[in-house]
């Protein structure tokens, strides 16, 4: 068993990215005015850019599509002058980043929409789960069903948040499919009563998705547009009775996009990776892309799942929060920093971008 594969360069499309490892979007609620990305996150970013890939956070394509206090956007100038400066600093550093595009559909909160409106979903079910906004974890608002007619500008929104991202510098983005938000939430049936064109059957149910992928592809190219699904994750309050033939189907046709990724969420998001049976090698096999592997890898997995052609890269998200130079840990087989929950969502530059590096803990010693 090899165990240097993680370190090795990998081809993703374009790019070549030094090593194969992966850090996940995290969503860490510090964007403020105007969600803008705030000044520290450029820092943030440029710590962490010898991972071989940065996806950011999760990043609004409209006012309507966020869903929790102080997320970034990529519909302003504003928000795009931001993220030109992180991608800038990334790059300098010899680091790549993608953007995680998202629109979060029914998991809002009035307070948060264009003139106090209803968040948008599927169908006007309201999922059992809370925001964070106004400083506090709040229920979600009772949203309203989006009309048929509303769909082309859902697209829309996530195509001019992807050309957006191109002009901000980013190398790709990544369309949030995943987590019970509004693409998963048109794809899974519990969220999903639509008798249209885009409820019932599998296929109108992954119209959405593969829409907005068409459509992104479209307009970056397809070496450059990836995309997550988680496709048995309960996050957000989502289930389906038949993850497996949805999800093959999905991804079937992302691969006939020639989307350049699938980011798979196996299990539960940030749970257990067995929570409901699913076989992930019959995506692995469906798509000629590349597999990028999340939730719950340490090194030894990653390492196991890369030697057994499982995955190509391998997505680490709370590791990359607490430990900057997480890639070089590995490398050396040191200890990890811990990561600090209480400072995950809002707040500065505590737990944000004063996490040591093994280089820096030194230099204080
Ligand atoms: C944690 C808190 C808020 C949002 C996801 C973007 O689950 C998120 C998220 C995670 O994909």
């Amino acid at each position: 068993m090899s165990d240097t594969k993680l370190f090795e360069p990998y081809k993703l499309g374009p790019i070549t990215l030094s090593n194969r490892t992966v850090m996940a979007p995290l969503t860490r609620n510090r964007a403020l005015a105007g969600f803008v990305p705030n000044p520290l996150a450029t820092e943030y970013y440029g710590q962490r850019a010898t991972a071989g890939l940065l996806i950011t956070e999760a990043s609004q394509v409209s006012q309507q599509g966020q869903g929790y206090q102080d997320t970034p956007g990529i519909y302003s100038k504003e928000q795009v002058a931001g993220w030109r400066k992180v991608t800038d600093e990334v790059h300098k550093r010899g680091g790549k980043i993608f953007i995680q595009l998202w629109h979060v559909g029914r998991i809002s909160h009035v307070d948060l929409q264009p003139n106090h409106g209803a968040p948008v979903a599927p169908s006007a079910i309201r999922a059992k789960t809370k925001t964070f906004v106004g400083g506090t974890f709040a229920d979600v608002s009772e949203p309203r069903a989006l009309e048929l007619s509303e769909l082309p500008g859902i697209i829309e929104s996530f195509r001019q948040a992807a050309a957006n991202a191109i002009e901000a510098g980013f190398d790709g983005v990544e369309i949030h499919g995943a987590n019970g938000y509004l693409l998963d939430q048109f794809a899974r049936e519990s969220s999903n009563k639509r008798t249209d064109a885009y409820g019932g059957s599998i296929e109108n149910r992954a119209r959405l998705m593969l829409e907005v992928a068409a459509a992104v592809a479209k307009q970056i190219g397809p070496e450059k547009t990836g995309i997550r699904i988680s496709p048995v994750t309960p996050a957000n309050d989502v289930s389906d009775s038949h993850p497996q033939a949805l999800f093959d189907y999905i991804v079937d046709h992302l691969s006939a996009l020639k989307l350049v990724y699938i980011h798979v969420i196996e299990g539960s998001t940030g749970g257990p990776r067995d929570n409901l049976p699913f076989d992930y090698a019959s995506l692995r096999k469906r798509f000629h892309g590349t597999y990028i592997a999340n939730n719950g890898y340490d090194l030894a997995l990653a390492n196991k799942v890369l030697a057994a052609n499982d995955a190509d890269l391998i997505a680490f998200g709370k590791a990359f929060i607490a430990n900057p130079d997480l890639v070089e840990r590995f490398k050396r087989g040191a200890a990890l920093n811990e990561p600090d929950k209480a400072t995950f969502y809002g707040g500065g530059a505590k737990g944000y971008t004063d996490y040591p590096t093994l280089e820096s803990a030194q230099a204080a010693q």
